[in-house]
């Protein structure tokens, strides 16, 4: 016997075929409260996407701590063998809700750990660099890759004018025209916290981190070509794969590694470590393994648990903190802050988004939507004399403080020895990419500039890229002649 239907209000309906009217051919009746309903409720079904990684997709999975960085973190959910519940949003980044999953973009790869502390949120990307190093410059930047104001249409010569504009941007173009620009599926490419972090070991001690999410089913990636096609017959594909590989119990995962560098070592590095634009080398900081990340669960809806989820860089836990890197600064207001104009100001009592391995004692209160609230006993203010919640020092950790001095100024970041704008780029370019990848790589960017980059741009275009390589930029101011 199937349920009865019902108004919001758990009152049973009499149809949900017929309005009600006066006779057959008469008028609908306004106290035809339930039609209202429907109607009404149907207006306001959705929310503002997301300004930027409108489109994603995610699940439910957990992590295993298999190897022991205790000596480096005292993060409770980073101990041996710990097990913590968690979410992950894949996306990209420009296009809308309903842009293909196959447009060459970044992935975001923004992941929620509940752990008995507080949820963690680490909100990376399928990259560990970023095309810009201050906050200031993200809104520009993200308008650069949308739509122009007149026509509302998306444009190559404005994304090439930005990117042409500001250098630092030439280490994650490379990725981006490049292979992983638009991979197979979210099942198939890495993961990275991206900036700099900072830990904190019981004993106080500070390291400056990086973490890499290693995807174990082996990086695959699709051509321009392909990627064309199938944003035309499944734009949806990622969402796809990932929903029906958990379906089909093949359950994706990927090893939780890091780097690790002693905070003493950051002024001395030959790249400034908390610029974004730049990685450090794996052969000074070697990765140290630390767990087993696997996605099992699949939402059981999109739009309560995947729509609704919140990410906020400002969720660490003990044990774990931030740096000067100042993308990451940035980030610390804006998130909470889209969430509470996106979802609205009680976000974080969503069941998804909730601390549910943790005991909340917020003095946040009311406000639209508030589900939660504490018993009548509890004051609503601190300090107070009435047992209620007091703040720990001791248990909140030093929430990664570190050393800084000097008078407010606008400037980039210190120059270390070997920092330029394009030495990474370049690097990766020759010593990373094979000769099949840095073809793939030109006929990419060929391709790309084609589609109507046109002068004063084009010029910068070559330029740009023959600062990044000077072979590489031949040939592609070469492609881009006989194009
Ligand atoms: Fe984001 N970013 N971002 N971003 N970002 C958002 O928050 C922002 C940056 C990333 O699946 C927004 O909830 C600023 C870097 C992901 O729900 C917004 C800056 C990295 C997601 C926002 C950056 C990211 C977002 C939009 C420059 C990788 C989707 C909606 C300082 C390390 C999370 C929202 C999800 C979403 C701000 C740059 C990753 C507007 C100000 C760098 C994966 O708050």
């Amino acid at each position: 016997m199937t349920p009865r239907t019902t108004t919001n209000a758990g009152i049973p309906v009499a149809s949900d075929n017929e309005s009600l009217t006066a006779g057959t051919q008469g008028p609908i009746l306004l106290h035809d409260h339930y039609l209202i309903e429907k109607l009404a409720q149907f207006n306001r079904e959705r929310v503002p996407e997301r300004v930027v990684h409108a489109k994603g997709g995610g699940a439910f999975g957990e992590l295993v701590i298999t190897g022991d960085v205790s000596r480096y973190t005292k993060a409770s959910f980073l101990q041996p063998g710990k097990r913590t519940e968690s979410l992950v949003r894949f996306s990209t980044v420009a296009g809308e809700q309903g842009s293909p999953d196959t447009w060459r973009d970044p992935r975001g790869f923004a992941m929620k750990f509940y752990t008995e502390d507080g949820n963690y949120d680490l909100v990376g990307n399928n990259t560990p660099i970023f095309f810009i190093k201050d906050p200031i410059k993200f809104p520009d930047f993200i308008r650069s890759q949308k739509r122009l104001p007149g026509s509302g249409l998306r444009d190559h010569n404005m994304q090439w004018d930005f990117w042409t504009l500001r250098p630092e941007s030439a280490h994650q173009v490379t990725w981006l025209m490049g292979d992983r620009g638009i991979p197979k599926s979210w099942r198939h490419m890495d993961g990275f916290g991206s900036h700099t972090y900072q830990w904190v070991n019981a004993e106080g001690e500070r390291f400056w981190v990086k973490y890499h999410f290693k995807t174990d089913q082996g990086i695959e990636y699709l051509t321009q070509e392909e990627a064309d096609k199938l944003a035309g017959s499944d734009p949806d594909l990622h969402r796809k794969d990932l929903y029906d590989a958990i379906e089909g119990g093949e359950f994706p995962s990927w090893t939780m590694k890091v780097q690790i560098m002693p905070v003493g070592e950051a002024e001395s590095y030959r790249f400034n470590p908390f610029d974004l634009t730049k990685v450090w080398s794996q052969q000074d900081y070697p990765l140290i393994e630390v767990g087993k990340w696997t996605l099992n669960r699949n939402p059981q809806n999109f739009f309560s648990e995947i729509e609704l989820a919140t990410f906020e860089p400002s969720n660490l836990v003990p044990g774990i903190g931030f740096s000067p890197d100042k993308m990451l600064l940035g980030r610390v207001f804006s998130y909470a802050d889209a969430h509470r104009y996106r979802v609205g100001t009680n976000y974080a009592q969503l069941p998804v988004n909730s601390a549910k391995n943790a005991e909340v004692n917020t003095y946040s209160k009311e406000g639209a939507m508030a589900y939660d609230f504490s018993g009548p006993q509890v004051p609503v203010y601190a300090p107070n004399s009435y047992g209620g919640p007091h703040a720990d020092a001791e248990a909140a950790g030093d929430e990664g403080l570190w050393n800084f001095d000097g008078e407010a100024i606008r400037a980039g970041y210190v120059e270390h020895p070997e920092d330029s704008d394009w030495a990474q780029a370049g690097t990766m370019v020759r010593e990373v990419l094979d000769d099949a990848a840095r073809e793939r790589l030109v006929s990419n960017i060929v391709g790309h500039v084609l589609d109507g980059v046109e002068e004063p741009v084009l010029s910068r275009v070559f330029e740009y890229w023959r600062n990044v390589d000077e072979d590489l930029g031949k040939k592609v101011e070469e492609g881009v002649r006989n194009g």
